[in-house]
């Protein structure tokens, strides 16, 4: 998959150069471009705001650079690439966003800042706007981060284990359930017995369990009653399944 990041702070992605993402990068199965803006304007200035018409405080980032790196960044041939604009106006970006987008072969993330993007971007490219959350960032660069991560980690082999990532948390519809590590006591807290029993269909139902009952009493809205089975109803009545 191929990831080109459109902004005018490049220093600000490189996170992406590292952790998993990095060795990912490095073994080829994520190809992701960090792209300054302002190498696609046409004057001295190399300008990518411009004061607002209608008035009122704070720039707007103009139409023409993002256009000239989109149609840059797209090949001439083939699918198009999506092309996505983080924006807290955007299609929220979820776990099921995230594995849709993990199967595009190219996307192109375009960046905003100031008070916001010109208009013509989203209507003329056909730009697909994502928000993150219900908060006002100063910048998209670390929504594309985001946004970039959760899905660059859906690509087969770019996270180690791919079990561990169909196990966990929202890959099920759930949250995840607790981990624990060695020691079996610390500081006087014990791991769950059932954890160090080695009974493996107890240590499931376990943590079956207590993925709902914690989906049930942190995310309720998570929670789809209609796909529950006879297990998971029963998991939920009894104190001591
Ligand atoms: N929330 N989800 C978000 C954001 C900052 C002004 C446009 C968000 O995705 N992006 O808050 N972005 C704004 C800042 C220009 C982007």
């Amino acid at each position: 998959m191929r990831i080109d990041i459109v902004t005018i702070f490049p220093e600000a992605l490189a996170p992406l150069e590292v952790s998993i993402l990095g060795r990912a990068r490095a073994r080829g199965l994520v190809e992701i471009s960090v792209v300054d803006l302002r190498d696609f304007t046409s004057d001295r200035h190399r300008q990518v705001d411009d004061l607002a018409y209608g008035g009122g405080a704070g720039m707007v980032m103009k139409p023409e650079p993002f256009f000239a790196a989109v149609e840059a960044l797209t090949p001439q041939e083939g699918p198009r690439p999506r092309v996505l604009l983080t924006s807290p106006q955007g299609r929220r970006f979820d776990q099921r966003a995230a594995e849709e987008l993990s199967r595009e072969p190219h996307l192109i993330v375009l960046c905003g800042r100031y008070e916001g993007v010109d208009e013509r971007v989203v209507e003329g490219l056909g730009v697909e706007e994502f928000s993150i959350g219900d908060y006002v960032l100063t910048g998209g660069e670390l929504a594309a981060m985001v946004i970039v991560d959760a899905t660059a980690r859906l690509i087969p082999g770019v996270v180690g284990d791919a079990a561990s990532v169909v196990a966990e948390s929202f890959a099920t519809g759930l949250l995840d359930y607790p981990h624990y590590t060695r020691p079996a006591e610390f500081r006087g807290l014990r791991v769950p017995e059932v954890l160090l029993s080695g009974h493996h269909e107890a240590i499931r139902r376990w943590r079956r369990r207590e993925q709902l009952r914690r989906t049930l009493a942190r995310r309720p809205d998570l929670l789809c009653w209609d796909a529950l089975g006879e297990e998971d109803r029963a998991l939920l009545r009894d104190d001591d399944a």
